[in-house]
């Protein structure tokens, strides 16, 4: 069902794993990476507080998540392939010491004008919502903004495109305007700050995405290449009547990554867009873990050779790495104009 752009998986896969963290992780996946100020940044989700051992015996209780702590590593990396875990994970505090300790995940990073910009989930009381921060250390972070509830996935463009910043997204569809549909769709906003946010437009409904019966979502923030801004997205599709390995038991979905190019002067309009998965699991890595069949990409980096470094979770519990060259993802993303209605 793969695409037919070559995608090559590192042969050191997996990158990051628990292992190679010094305080407690069990599962450290879903990245944001970034090239930042000479070297490559990773921003990683590290579930921890209990022990792969209790996740598998809390399946027997009927749990579907364990109840641990979630929270953001940090490593560096001279080459995007080796990686260093820093000592110690990062402190943000998105709802400013209001309210609980809310979990911060599935983070993506952006450089804008030379400052790095983080976006992540936050689950809060009122729901999951999707925050903006910068940092220049990764010490001190400031938070610019927060959605209402429920929005996820949300990932920045490295630049303003006609006077705004721009943004994708994946509000939670209302159910009771869906009729018990599962439409989740992407979405672009615009902002002249990166604090108030507006215009919204549907980019990319669940249903104009034949790999997709259920969620879809923004993964790789764009990247601009020639001919458009290149961006990856993760889309679900729920098997009926099967269940896929996992530590938790009835898991029946499969996350496949793929690939649309926009239109440089107006991103509202996708030029480009593959009827096809880019990738989707295949590996022990990929098919075996938390939630196996997982693929969930998060960062995508576009060398000056053409080589383009893509990171995704896998598995939710390791991250990894595959390349390909930036004019066979440009050609994986056929013409498309007025085939996908908005
Ligand atoms: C989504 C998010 C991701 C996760 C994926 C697969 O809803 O929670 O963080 O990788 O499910 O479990």
């Amino acid at each position: 069902m793969n695409s037919s752009c070559r995608i090559t998986r590192f042969s050191g896969n997996p990158i990051l794993t628990a292992s190679m963290v010094p305080y407690p992780a069990t599962m450290t996946f879903n990245a944001g990476v970034a090239k930042y100020q000479g070297r490559y940044v990773m921003v990683f989700r590290d579930e921890c507080g209990f022990t792969k051992e209790e996740m598998i015996a809390c399946r027997d209780e009927g749990a579907s998540w364990p109840k641990g702590k979630t929270v953001l590593g940090l490593a560096f990396s001279n080459d995007g392939y080796r990686w260093e875990v820093q000592s110690e994970s990062i402190q943000i505090d998105p709802m400013c010491g209001k309210l609980c300790e809310c979990g911060v995940y599935d983070p993506r990073l952006t450089v804008i004008d030379g400052v790095c910009h983080l976006c992540f989930a936050v689950d809060t009381p009122a729901g999951i919502r999707a925050g903006i921060a910068k940092t220049e250390d990764f010490s001190r972070f400031e938070m610019l903004s927060l959605t209402l509830p429920d929005n996820r996935n949300m990932v920045l463009f490295p630049e303003k495109v006609n006077g705004n910043y721009l943004r994708l997204d994946r509000p939670f569809p209302a159910s009771q305007v869906c009729n018990g549909g599962e439409y989740y769709d992407i979405w672009l906003s615009k902002s002249p700050d990166l604090r108030f946010w507006g215009d919204h437009k549907l980019l990319l409904r669940s249903q104009n995405v034949p790999f997709a019966n259920t969620k879809i979502g923004p993964g790789a923030p764009p990247v601009k290449t020639r001919k458009g801004w290149l961006t990856l997205f993760h889309a679900v599709e729920k098997v009926k009547n099967r269940e896929f390995y996992s530590w938790h038991g009835g898991w029946n979905k499969i996350y496949r990554v793929g690939v649309m190019l926009l239109d440089l002067d107006d991103p509202s309009r996708i030029i480009g867009f593959s009827n096809l998965p880019l990738m989707e699991p295949e590996t022990p890595y990929e098919l075996e873990g938390l939630r196996g069949n997982v693929i969930f990409p998060g960062g995508m980096i576009l060398e000056e050779s053409g080589e383009v470094k893509i990171y995704y979770g896998a598995a939710d519990t390791v991250e990894a790495l595959a390349t390909a060259h930036v004019d066979d993802l440009l050609a994986a993303c056929r013409s498309c104009e007025g085939v996908l209605p908005q």
